[in-house]
């Protein structure tokens, strides 16, 4: 007879599916004293596909708080995003400033 010998890895990581879900990454507006507020409504709405309520709501939420997350994109499109809001912010001479984050986790309705 031969030697049965174990294999130790426990069920729980063999039944993990092999695919995981790429990195989704957020493109966040900060507050600054000058960029002028209607800006901001238009690069919501131009850019990230807002209405002009939800727009309006996302730029005063920046106003009020600091920051705010304008949508949840791939890399790819997060990171083109993201360089579109400056360039286009220069261009206008405005300091605006636009950054991306990984999202670690995906919580309420957000889409992830
Ligand atoms: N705080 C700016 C003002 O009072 C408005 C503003 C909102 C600027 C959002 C940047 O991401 C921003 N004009």
């Amino acid at each position: 007879m031969g030697i049965l010998i174990r294999d130790a890895t426990p069920q729980s990581v063999v039944d993990k599916p092999r695919t995981k879900k790429p990195p989704m990454y957020q493109v966040v507006l900060l507050n600054d004293d000058f960029t002028p507020m209607d800006f901001v409504v238009n690069i919501l709405c131009q850019h990230f596909w807002k209405s002009e309520s939800e727009a309006t709501r996302i730029m005063l939420a920046v106003h009020h708080e600091g920051r705010g997350v304008c949508g949840i994109y791939s890399f790819e499109i997060a990171e083109s995003k993201t360089n579109l809001v400056r360039q286009t912010s220069r261009e206008h001479g405005h300091p605006l400033k636009c950054i991306m984050e990984k999202v670690e986790k995906c919580h309420g309705d957000e889409p992830c």
